[in-house]
């Protein structure tokens, strides 16, 4: 395991720790609006202070972006994208389903290093470029599944800008017909890292963060996987859309997307 890794996996645990501790317990004074329907509490930030503390004491010359507004600018032309609680809301309602989510960009913007850490099950997923993912240390392949019917996919809906309500609602619609069910865990990250393991044969959602999805992109791909954006392109970052699955359901799920999407394209 290279340094990076060990860092982030260090990292997203102390975080973890830090999280799990006031889990279920959060005082209504903790919680404070970011914007409309957005949240953030003092768990966020003290997990992201940790997170970046050991990120720059380890690596002072890499840049880094995380949610909650820690930045640094290094000058290495390499980049880490933190999410330091992931399913905020769901932290809030004491719905255990949130993560720790840290990727690290090369100078070339590759992502190379992916950790999604979901405290609760103490459930680590790493992964490094070229080198597959894992889950708390096994090997982790996307499902094998190839029949609409068996199909289990997680979306996230609409929650802010209803621009794109209608278009979300008829793909819904239309997958609903070509799958066994439909999840929304409220965790980007968690979809992500649960389709690298093959507990969701797929995932779709309009409108993310960098810090909801590169660790997870990169467990997805190195699980052999693929992730594109909702036009089709390996780099998401354009309209910030994702359509994960395996070689079998990532098609037809982005095919739906181009369908009922491509106003928005
Ligand atoms: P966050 O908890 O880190 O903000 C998927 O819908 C993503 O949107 C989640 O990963 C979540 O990341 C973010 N999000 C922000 N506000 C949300 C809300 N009100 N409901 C659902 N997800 C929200
Ligand atoms: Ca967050």
């Amino acid at each position: 395991m290279n340094r990076e890794l060990e860092t982030a996996i260090n990292a997203a645990k102390e975080a973890g720790n830090i999280a799990i501790q006031t889990f279920g317990e959060l005082d209504l004074a903790k919680i404070h609006p970011k914007d409309y329907k957005d949240f953030v509490t003092e768990v966020d930030s003290a997990c992201e202070q940790r997170i970046a503390s050991a990120i720059t004491s380890a690596f002072p010359d890499d840049s880094m972006l995380c949610e909650e507004g820690s930045t640094a600018n290094g000058t290495s032309g390499r980049k880490w994208i933190v999410d330091p609680l992931d399913g905020t809301l769901n932290f809030i309602h004491s719905f255990p389903v949130f993560s720790i989510s840290i990727a690290l960009c090369d100078s070339k913007n590759d992502l190379v290093t992916g950790v999604v850490y979901q405290p609760v099950l103490d459930e680590l997923f790493t992964a490094e470029k070229g080198k597959g993912a894992s889950l708390n240390g096994n090997p982790i392949h996307v499902s094998s599944r190839n029949d609409p019917e068996h199909f289990l996919i997680a979306t996230g809906i609409p929650f802010k800008e209803y621009h794109y309500l209608e278009s979300y609602v008829s793909m819904l619609k239309d997958v609903i017909h070509d799958s066994a069910g439909i999840r929304r865990a409220g965790s980007a990250a968690i979809d992500l890292a649960y389709t690298a393991c093959g507990r969701f044969d797929a995932f779709w959602e309009y409108k993310l963060f960098p810090w909801d999805y590169s660790a997870g992109v990169l467990l997805v791909r190195e699980a052999g996987g693929i992730v594109t954006s909702f036009s089709g392109n390996g780099d998401v970052s354009a309209h910030h859309s994702i359509v994960a699955g395996n070689p079998v359901t990532h098609p037809l799920i982005l095919e739906k997307a181009k369908k009922h999407f491509h106003e928005h394209l």
